[in-house]
């Protein structure tokens, strides 16, 4: 079992430093490794480079937060965001950090909900939770947290949040024509601003392309992952619940470093597929899972499915797929306003759920289902998440349309429906597996 060493003296006194609450985070703290230990450690046959990942999520609080106070001691911007339509380029181009804040565990809901209604989703009460805790170092630590206008909690959540932390919002438009991308644009460089301000000066065209390089680097190792999990039929390399871990990391490890370790993994993950190493029996349902976000310690369904026979080849969400799946083409760009304007072409292709109409989003959707050869889909959604949840009946008609099986889930973060979902994935898996061997037989 990997502890880190988050209760040792140096990050205390950084805790400290932070005004948290230390009592409070070391019972967090038990809970998230006993979790992580339960779920990811008693997996068998993980690649050797995982380790990277597991030790990055035991010092997660510790030597991560540490290398953060030291960009805090350098006046370099540090920005906790909630949504990837937030630029993180540009705040890797002032040579600060941006890392996310949503939330993906239950100990720190009940102290949400007493500012804020039961009935609306997760993640969101689970973030303001922490700030209300102050069990979270990266929501302490942060100059700013930057929200958005994507859906209705949100929105409504930032006010309550900016009066104990500051906290900015950029608006998102909810349809994709020229009005909205002329505000949208707008609204990028009112961010930049926002960041220009605390360096204490214009970023240049070298700067911004460089971190629009680091960004572009790290989509492309995630990329490459994405790829070789899914890429032979009979063969995968790595378990969901790892390629899950990697990309939850993404939204808090220092850029360039992860994409080293990404491409490491890639590279053994190569060596595997060559020696025909799987994690699982060539017949295995193969499950794509599209939807709702999956926030650490969020493992919930990717657990029950791989411990009931299925394995996860994919997620088409934004802790996923739609975080890497497109980069900024630098291609002939000589001035600061080109990158924006391509920063921007590429941050409107994000297919949430949050625009309308997102017929694009169901069309990727049975494109990747079948070239990734899945044999079902999980669309899995937050409780109360009404973009996604409102936005399934049409996806679900769509794939019903192709004859592709489909197993909606709606879910929190507690424990209590666990059991209920393994009875309904399990029968999903069996009738997939019926499907399979009559193909099979024919
Ligand atoms: S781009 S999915 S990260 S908004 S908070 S919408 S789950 S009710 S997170 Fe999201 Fe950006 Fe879209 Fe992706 Fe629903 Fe919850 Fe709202 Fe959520």
């Amino acid at each position: 079992m990997i502890l880190g060493g988050y209760m040792s003296e140096k990050y205390v006194d950084i805790y400290k430093k932070l005004d948290m609450d230390i009592e409070k985070h070391s019972e967090l703290m038990s809970a998230l490794f006993q979790l992580f230990s339960d779920v990811f450690l008693t997996q068998k046959n993980r690649p050797e480079n995982i380790k990277y990942f597991d030790w990055l999520m035991s010092e997660i609080h510790g030597k991560r937060i540490e290398e953060l106070m030291e960009f805090k001691d350098k006046n370099k911007p540090l920005v906790g965001t909630f949504c990837i339509f937030i630029p993180e380029e540009i705040v890797v181009a002032s040579g600060g950090a941006c890392y996310g804040l949503c939330g993906g565990a239950q100990f720190s809901i009940p102290d949400a909900e007493r500012d804020l209604p039961r009935n609306i989703c997760p993640l969101i009460k689970s973030a303001y939770g922490f700030k209300v805790q102050r069990t979270c170092p990266y929501t302490q630590i942060s100059n700013f947290i930057y929200g958005e206008t994507t859906c209705e909690a949100k929105k409504k959540t930032w006010e309550i949040l900016n009066d104990l932390h500051p906290t900015h919002v950029m608006h998102i438009p909810h349809m994709k024509g020229k009005r909205e991308k002329d505000l949208w644009r707008e609204e990028i460089y009112e961010f930049k601003n926002h960041i220009e301000e605390i360096v204490g000066k214009e970023l240049t065209f070298e700067e911004l392309k460089k971190g629009v390089e680091i960004i572009n680097k790290k989509r492309e190792a995630l990329q490459r992952l994405d790829y070789l999990r899914s890429t032979k039929p009979d063969i995968v390399p790595i378990s969901g619940l790892d390629s899950l871990l990697v990309t939850q990391i993404s939204f808090y490890d220092d850029p360039e470093r992860f994409s080293d370790k990404v491409f490491e993994l890639c590279d053994e993950l190569e060596e595997r597929i060559d020696k025909g190493i799987s994690v699982c029996e060539s017949d295995t349902p193969r499950i794509m899972v599209i939807g709702t976000p999956m926030a650490p310690p969020n493992w919930k369904l990717h657990q029950v499915v791989e411990t009931t026979g299925g394995i996860v080849i994919n997620e088409e969400a934004c802790i996923g797929h739609r975080y890497f799946k497109d980069n900024i083409d630098l291609d002939g760009v000589e001035s600061v306003e080109d990158i924006i304007e391509r920063m921007l072409e590429r941050y409107m292709k994000i297919d949430c759920a949050c625009f309308t109409p997102n017929d694009e989003r169901i069309d990727k959707i049975i494109k990747m289902y079948r070239e990734k050869k899945a044999d079902g889909i999980i669309y899995y959604t937050l409780s109360f998440c009404h973009t996604y949840n409102v936005e399934s009946k049409k996806v679900i008609d769509r794939l019903k349309e192709e004859k592709i099986p489909v197993l909606k889930i709606e879910s929190d973060y507690s424990a209590e429906d666990v059991g209920q979902i393994k009875t309904r994935v399990e029968a999903f898996l069996e009738s997939i597996r019926f499907k399979k061997s009559f193909k099979a037989k024919r």
